[in-house]
């Protein structure tokens, strides 16, 4: 028996720049706070950095083939600001747009439909020592940087994301200083969250001015259920409490056109900087960030269980007894089903795309020369019977990217965690599909899942 999905599905996979690129002296790229943060900082496995990853730079041929070879209909991918425009303004860098033209045209060549990320997490470095998502000037830059986008490809790219997962980059980035640039300040990472919204906003109304009628345009969230860990009403609030600060304080403002009020009375204590806060009520400000869309696009990995911490506020993470995968995340499908219901009942049947899923586990060449990734295939199989089961439940779920295409560099994980449904010999570069690759295949190939 198979369980059908929608005719028009879009079966797709995801990656990031950073994360595969490499070549980052090449082509006139300038450098981002991704490759200064891997200089600097000590935090990084085994002293990892994307000056090589996957070196997808002058592989993506190849790629591209492979990913056509499994049937893939769309790819997710970003562009690298750095290559457009090396000191973050200014002069555009025509090798960098070319190497992207390729991209595009050999995707469409191939019958495989581009969906852009315009940022993912790579900010020049020259624009962080202006103070980077700190500072308000950075919602002009990101519109300049965009324009130029728009300009060059928004005649063959129907599909935009203006940012991916501003939760990642503000709180890891600039509140808690464990991404890039390593910020650790409270301030800092409440501009950091206004500033990028903004971005967002306004970067949607400049598409619409550009391309009234045509394209779509939306923003990637990665987004959680929190669970309270027991039943107490303690709990609970905890959980409520971690929803506001993961979810709601960015489907808010986007859908809404309002921060969470629970969420803001938690800030306005911790930061006490009535310059800094007052920014989220503003109202001119919450009408450009709650410009509408054309959809929501969910990263989701895992669930999140919660109780409540020592002090007041405080919510602690609470290990679940659940299978894990080798980020130590929890499996959780239900989650994701959870997820998108609750959002379809919380902020109206909004068009969603899943533009990240998949897990990372530890892959072993078996002697057949094989990779036999069977738990990712289960990760894989249960949360993709909770999207259908979600679809069949209501849900505007129009298209699901498997995270990753390639094994990458996984950030401060380097590359010790391996997401792709393509092995990476890292050092020879060969490719080598998994089974899980074979299994994504099928489950195109029949626009559904063998339940047998
Ligand atoms: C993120 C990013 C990806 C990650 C993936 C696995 O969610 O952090 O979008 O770049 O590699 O999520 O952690």
């Amino acid at each position: 028996m198979t369980t059908k999905f929608p005719k028009d599905f879009i079966w797709g996979t995801a990656t990031s720049s950073y994360q595969i690129e490499g070549a980052v002296n090449e082509g006139g790229r300038g450098e981002t706070i991704w490759d200064h943060f891997c200089k600097t900082t000590s935090k990084i496995a085994n002293a990892d950095n994307g000056d090589t990853a996957c070196n997808h730079y002058h592989r993506y041929k190849e790629d591209i083939q492979l990913m056509k070879n499994l049937n893939i209909k769309s790819y997710r991918f970003s562009i690298c600001w750095s290559r457009i425009l090396p000191e973050g303004t200014g002069k555009v860098n025509p090798i960098g747009l070319q190497f992207y033209r390729s991209i595009i045209e050999t995707l469409i060549e191939n019958d495989i439909e581009p969906i852009i990320t315009l940022y993912h997490w790579e900010l020049p470095q020259v624009l962080q020592e202006k103070g980077g998502w700190e500072n308000p000037k950075i919602i002009n830059d990101f519109m300049n940087y965009a324009n130029v986008i728009f300009n060059e490809f928004g005649d063959v790219v129907k599909k935009w994301i203006t940012l991916n997962e501003p939760m990642v980059f503000t709180y890891l980035g600039y509140l808690k200083g464990i991404h890039a640039p390593g910020i650790a300040d409270e301030i800092s990472g409440a501009k950091a969250v206004h500033h990028a919204l903004l971005a967002h906003g306004e970067t949607v109304k400049l598409f619409r001015k550009l391309y009234p009628s045509e394209g779509q345009i939306g923003i990637t969230l990665n987004l959680a259920p929190m669970y309270p860990s027991e039943d107490t009403i303690k709990a609970q609030e905890a959980a409520h409490i971690s929803d506001g600060f993961t979810n709601r304080m960015f489907l808010d403002p986007i859908l809404k056109g309002t921060y969470p009020e629970d969420i803001l009375v938690i800030i306005k204590q911790q930061i006490q900087e009535p310059s800094v806060t007052n920014n989220f009520t503003i109202e001119k400000d919450l009408k450009t960030i709650s410009q509408p869309i054309d959809f929501i696009g969910i990263n989701y990995y895992s669930a999140g269980f919660v109780k409540e911490g020592k002090q007041k506020y405080e919510v602690e993470p609470v290990e679940m007894d659940a299978p894990k995968t080798d980020m130590g995340w929890p499996v959780t499908p239900e989650g994701i089903y959870d997820l998108l219901i609750r959002i379809k009942n919380d902020y109206g049947n909004i068009p969603l795309y899943i533009t990240e899923n998949g897990a990372a586990y530890k892959d072993n060449i078996n002697e057949k020369g094989e990779i036999e990734d069977m738990e990712r295939i289960e990760y894989l199989k249960s949360h993709l019977l909770m999207c259908q089961k979600a679809i069949a439940d209501g849900v505007n779920l129009k298209g699901y990217y498997l995270w990753s295409f390639l094994d990458n560099f996984e950030w401060i994980d380097g590359y010790t965690k391996r997401f792709g449904i393509v092995y990476v010999d890292f050092k020879s570069q060969k490719r080598l599909p998994k089974k899980s690759a074979y299994f994504y295949k099928n489950v195109i190939d029949q626009n559904g899942l063998s339940l047998l």
